[in-house]
């Protein structure tokens, strides 16, 4: 209930701008104004202590990098803060780059590395858009990533900014009720930031803010956990777990499991066969085809939002 009273607090202007177009938050939202009246009337009373219910993450977070990268812990790299109500980053460093003798975990170690020391700064100003901005202009190795970052207020807005396929689903109640969709060039060419002028900008992020409520999960992750698991698996892997770093550890060996089975119809298998690429005709006329998980690192980070009441002094 005290999550209604700090509502009362803000006014409506100040949350609209931040609101994200899903029917199921807008639906929401008049369902919290007619709350917020009501609480107006019953805050109004002199005998009542203000309380201020703030939101943030409980986070948990999984790597399993791939098979034959152990020995340098693969090229994910990822980012868990609790600065305001959280900040949670995942980086993918593009493999492509060990062609070239460049050792590819160097680029998102660094970028993320750099995003941590900048949560705080001033022109960041909570804004993941820009903490992708500054963290990418002060990153000096050479390679390239894509890169997911999100930021929870404590009034419950997520601000999320994303710049290939890494990913993030919210599940509210047993059902994902948000995605990012990958930002790709072709199949298997995401956008990524660069140490070179031909990538991409936080400009090119995907930018979209989403009204949390407690109790609801975000799933963030590397591609290594979307083209190995679906997700109605995913849904039911959290389902039964309600510690998150156990959650956290389930979905990536889910993944790694997947990974690792030829026979098993990946998401990437199947949006490989969707885009015209599957087996020679030989093989197709023998009733082959395509199928596989995805070796890949495996970054996996759960936020359960959770909320907090502060009394204030009256
Ligand atoms: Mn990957």
């Amino acid at each position: 209930m005290a999550i209604h009273i700090f509502r009362a607090a803000i006014s409506q202007s100040q949350t609209q701008p931040f609101i994200h177009s899903l029917s199921a938050t807008l639906s929401r939202i008049d369902e919290t104004s007619k709350k917020r009246k009501r609480m107006m009337l019953s805050c109004s009373s002199s005998e009542v202590n203000p309380v201020r219910s703030d939101l943030s993450f409980s986070v948990g977070s999984y790597l399993i990098p791939h098979p034959n990268k152990v020995d340098r812990g693969g090229e994910d790299a990822f980012l868990v803060s609790n600065y305001n109500g959280g900040i949670i980053a995942v980086a993918d460093g593009v493999s492509g780059w060990a062609e070239e003798d460049v050792d590819p975990s160097l680029f998102p170690r660094e970028l993320l590395a750099n995003a941590s020391s900048f949560v705080g700064d001033e022109e960041v100003n909570y804004n993941p858009q820009m903490l992708i901005k500054k963290a990418h202009a002060a990153t000096n190795s050479i390679g390239s990533a894509t890169v997911i970052v999100a930021m929870l207020e404590k009034n419950g807005i997520l601000k999320i900014a994303n710049v290939g396929d890494c990913g993030l689903r919210i599940i509210r109640k047993g059902r994902i009720v948000f995605s990012t969709p990958p930002q790709e060039h072709y199949f298997d060419c995401p956008f990524q930031l660069s140490s070179q002028i031909y990538g991409q900008t936080f400009l090119d992020a995907a930018v979209c803010n989403v009204e949390m409520m407690e109790g609801d999960i975000v799933v963030m992750a590397s591609d290594g956990l979307f083209d190995n698991a679906f997700d109605d698996e995913i849904v039911s892997a959290i389902a039964r777990y309600t510690d998150v770093a156990e959650a956290a550890k389930a979905l990536a060996n889910l993944a790694s499991s997947h990974a690792v089975d030829s026979n098993f119809d990946s998401p990437y298998s199947v949006e490989a066969r969707s885009r015209g690429l599957d087996v020679p005709l030989w093989k197709k006329i023998l009733g082959m085809k395509l199928i596989g998980g995805k070796l890949d690192d495996i970054t996996v980070i759960v936020g359960k939002v959770v909320s907090q009441e502060t009394f204030l002094s009256p």
